[in-house]
């Protein structure tokens, strides 16, 4: 059976991330998904009052990244969630947003190295096992915790490069695959499954998530209104190859590019057209929104993550989701 997860990001203060997740629980959604940004309020933070204030729904870093957080950091962290919230913990880990890592001054170097052996030392020091790497990235002898987790904690790597869904394929438990429409996550899940092959593992043992971004409303006019300023983001954060595989046109993108760039939202919004809603986003009426996960579970995926705006307004969109959509599937 498809599990839903969905994403908050802490830009939000802690009492209304904390109050969605209560309804998200109660509406039927398996997983949270928690963005970690340096610049948004702390994931583990966030993550630990949502586990006092709830009871079974699956908690995620959605996701961290080993530039920011060293993997010891990030071990001891999770691991102490874990204690909190036995067996509802998972690690969700990528290469991180070049953008935010860029002005803080981190170099994006080796992200597959710094990715896969993050997992490793993760892995090992939750366990409760001494860590001796001397990795490409990573050079650590006899580092161990003074406890371990309670339970295992399962690792999602963050992915959309063909490499990095490969290394997922070969080494997470789950991948997130930041995308919303059927082709994309079609050739993902393709590289996913190259990377499982390469391991020898079974496809059926891996949660492969679509971290798609969703808009939900009554009339479609108003999920779309939600979409367009995420999809804006999306198109200005993304190469042209990507956007014309979509058939989005280059001249309009780069009018939302440079609109972004100099701080007129407004006008970058203005430029969205449906084309880019259509290719970056999942918008519209709970019947719209139903035909479009149909097609997303026909690629393999076993995890629908409903990521922001969520909704013109996100409790309602929540409920929505709870009722009209969550029972079909
Ligand atoms: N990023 C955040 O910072 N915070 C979040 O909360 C967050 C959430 C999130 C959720 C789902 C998801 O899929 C991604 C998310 N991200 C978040 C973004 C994520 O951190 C990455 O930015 C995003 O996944 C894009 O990275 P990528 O997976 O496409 O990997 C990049 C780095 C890439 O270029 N990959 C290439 C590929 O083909 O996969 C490989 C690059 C490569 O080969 N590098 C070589 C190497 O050895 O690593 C050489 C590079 C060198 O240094 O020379």
């Amino acid at each position: 059976m498809v599990k839903f997860g969905i994403e908050f990001v802490p830009r939000d203060a802690y009492w209304r991330i904390v109050y969605y997740t209560i309804e998200s629980e109660k509406s039927g959604f398996d997983h949270v998904w928690i963005t970690d940004h340096y610049n948004n309020r702390n994931v583990y933070v966030m993550l630990t009052l949502i586990s006092n204030y709830t009871n079974s729904i699956k908690l995620g870093t959605g996701v961290t990244n080993p530039y920011v957080c060293n993997p010891v950091f990030t071990a001891t962290a999770i691991a102490s969630l874990a204690e909190v919230a036995p067996n509802r913990v998972v690690c969700g880990i990528g290469a991180g947003d070049y953008v935010t890592l860029s002005a803080i001054g981190l170099k994006f170097e080796k992200p597959l190295a710094y990715v896969k052996e993050a997992v490793e030392i993760i892995r090992t020091l939750t366990s409760g096992e001494t860590v001796n790497l001397d990795g490409d990235v990573f050079k650590i002898r006899g580092a161990r915790l003074n406890y371990k987790s309670p339970s295992k904690i399962p690792v999602y790597i963050g992915a959309q490069g063909p490499a990095m869904l490969r290394l997922a394929g070969e080494i997470g438990d789950g991948v997130l695959i930041n995308a919303s429409h059927p082709k994309d996550l079609k050739e993902a899940v393709a590289r996913i499954r190259e990377g499982v092959s390469k391991a020898n593992r079974r496809v059926e043992d891996l949660d492969i998530a679509a971290y798609t971004s969703f808009s939900i409303a009554e009339e479609e006019a108003k999920a779309i209104e939600a979409a367009i300023p995420v999809v804006a983001f999306i198109v200005g954060g993304s190469p042209n190859v990507v956007l014309e595989k979509h058939g989005i046109d280059i001249e309009k993108a780069q009018a939302i590019k440079d609109a972004l760039v100099q701080g007129k939202f407004g006008r970058a919004f203005k430029n969205v057209t449906s084309d880019m809603i259509e290719a970056f986003s999942i918008a519209g009426t709970p019947k719209q929104c139903i035909d479009k996960i149909e097609q997303v579970l026909e690629t393999g995926v076993t995890q629908f993550v409903v990521g922001s705006p969520i909704g013109l307004d996100v409790i309602k969109s929540i409920r929505m989701i709870g009722e009209k959509i969550i029972p079909v599937f």
